[in-house]
């Protein structure tokens, strides 16, 4: 959306998807390869302005709210239907890169959800990257935007016996 990357220097982004059964945590690791990083010490008014990272669950695959968690420059936002939702994000910084490491309780997504074989959570991350040549681009894996408005616009995270599996679409 807005300005396409010019290359794999100016955006390119990979995440994985982590668990931790013992304390019901979902934990998502997000790296980015950034050329210019955008991420001023003061509140921007407008978010298409700073560099940021988003994290869209639902466990209600469209029938209601998701949540969406957004660190956008050096703040977050949380909307949806978040009023339980207990999350933490750390991100750092480095010439060229930008990593944000997202935790979340995965009881505080649903009453009573626990990490166990066939959970299913609706699943996005999203991508901002302001640049110093005032250029702006959002991307993400799934499809479309706007994604707590509807359904069909998160991929899927899967719990399975022994091991997790993420779908999703390439960057779009
Ligand atoms: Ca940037």
């Amino acid at each position: 959306m807005r300005d396409a990357p010019l290359d794999d220097d100016d955006l390119s982004a990979a995440f994985r998807v982590g668990y931790d059964v013992s304390q019901n945590r979902l934990l998502v690791a997000v790296e980015i390869i950034d050329d210019s990083i955008v991420i001023p010490d003061q509140p921007s008014v407008d978010w298409t302005h700073v560099d940021g990272c988003e994290l869209y669950l639902d466990v209600t695959h469209g029938q209601g709210s998701g949540v969406q968690l957004a660190r956008w420059g050096a703040v977050m936002s949380v909307q949806g239907d978040a009023r339980e939702i207990r999350y933490g994000v750390e991100s750092s910084v480095r010439p060229r890169r930008r990593v944000y490491e997202w935790w979340v309780d995965v009881s505080t997504l649903g009453p009573g959800l626990q990490l166990e074989p066939g959970v299913d959570i609706g699943f996005d991350v999203a991508v901002e990257d302001r640049d110093a040549d005032n250029s702006f681009t959002w991307t993400s894996w799934g499809p479309r935007t706007q994604k707590l408005e509807g359904n069909r616009r998160l991929g899927d995270w899967t719990y399975e016996f022994e091991r997790a599996l993420t779908t999703s679409g390439d960057p779009a």
